[in-house]
């Protein structure tokens, strides 16, 4: 789902109309996928914990040696503008800063000037049925980056790993693929992090496991603590996935959503299980304040 108004998008300090809003076609970010984003949401006119996005995308820059030219606080307040110069009280958000304008060689330090922008939209990731059934996923062909090639902890503008899985997701007739990491064990998802439940303890992978660490999944765990449901963060192989009690996975735009079949295996009763569905309950409240 998208808006269907014209748009208004925040480009280097300027809102532009969307059909106005363009970067160059030697701009690096095009060019070679160099670059890093963040992916919000604004629930209720407030962006959802935009100190941990604003984190991590200043975090993703360093890691790649990407001076973002403005202050963290000044971002959030651009991301505050763009929304509301679009009237929009819930949406999603996509801050993306690029290498910016370069030649056609890899040379990052000939692009003097990063681009930024801001786009706001509404977004449905998963249809409402969907949350209520819970999705079947397939594992993939392709493993998740290799953490020593291009750590899965930066959220760069390199997504071809996670499209090249989520093509295989299509190809089955799912909505989602689960990654394995070079070891063998459970990634994540292509945009997504993934939980269990077995006998009461919800699990998700560890950091080292090679997964983005999605600030849903963050949410989550903290939401376990106030709900005094146990969890840990541990390494987990696909075969605990196919015995679990439930699975689900987590992101800004999917929320919380349960996973009902594994590459072809019912997981549990086949239905959304009662921790997955509590957990959803509360994060939809923890969104708009009311925990
Ligand atoms: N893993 C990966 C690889 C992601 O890209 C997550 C986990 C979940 O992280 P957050 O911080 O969102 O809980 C993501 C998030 C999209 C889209 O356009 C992708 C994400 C978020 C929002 C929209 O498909 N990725």
């Amino acid at each position: 789902m998208s808006s269907n108004k014209s748009l208004k998008i925040w480009i280097d300090g300027e809102l532009l109309n969307q059909a106005d809003a363009k970067v160059s076609v030697y701009d690096h970010g095009l060019l070679y996928g160099d670059g890093v984003f963040e992916g919000l949401r604004v629930y209720n006119g407030k962006i959802f914990e935009p100190e941990a996005h604003v984190r991590r995308l200043y975090n993703s820059a360093k890691a790649i040696r990407l001076t973002i030219p403005m202050t963290p606080d000044q971002m959030i307040a651009a991301i505050a503008l763009t929304a509301k110069a679009n009237q929009f009280n819930d949406c999603y958000v996509r801050a993306v800063v690029t290498r910016g304008i370069g030649y056609l060689g890899l040379n990052p330090t000939k692009c003097p000037n990063p681009t930024v922008f801001i786009i706001t939209d509404l977004i449905e990731m998963y249809p409402k049925e969907m949350y209520r059934n819970g999705m079947a996923i397939i594992t993939a062909s392709v493993i998740r980056n290799h953490p020593n090639a291009l750590s899965p902890r930066i959220k760069s503008l390199n997504y071809l790993n996670n499209i090249l899985a989520k093509i295989e997701a299509v190809d089955a007739g799912v909505s989602e693929a689960l990654l394995l990491n070079a070891d063998g064990n459970v990634a994540e998802c292509t945009a997504d992090n993934i939980f269990m439940v077995r006998d009461g303890l919800v699990i998700t992978p560890t950091t080292n496991d090679g997964i983005l660490e999605g600030i849903t999944r963050g949410a989550i765990l903290q939401l376990c603590g106030k709900l005094q449901i146990p969890c840990v963060e541990r390494t987990i192989q696909r075969y605990d996935l196919y015995v679990a009690d439930e699975c689900f996975l987590t992101g800004t735009g999917a929320e919380v959503i349960a996973v009902t079949k594994i590459d072809g295996r019912e997981i549990g009763s086949g239905k959304p299980g009662p921790i997955t569905m509590r957990l959803l309950e509360a994060f939809h409240k923890h969104v708009r304040g009311e925990m």
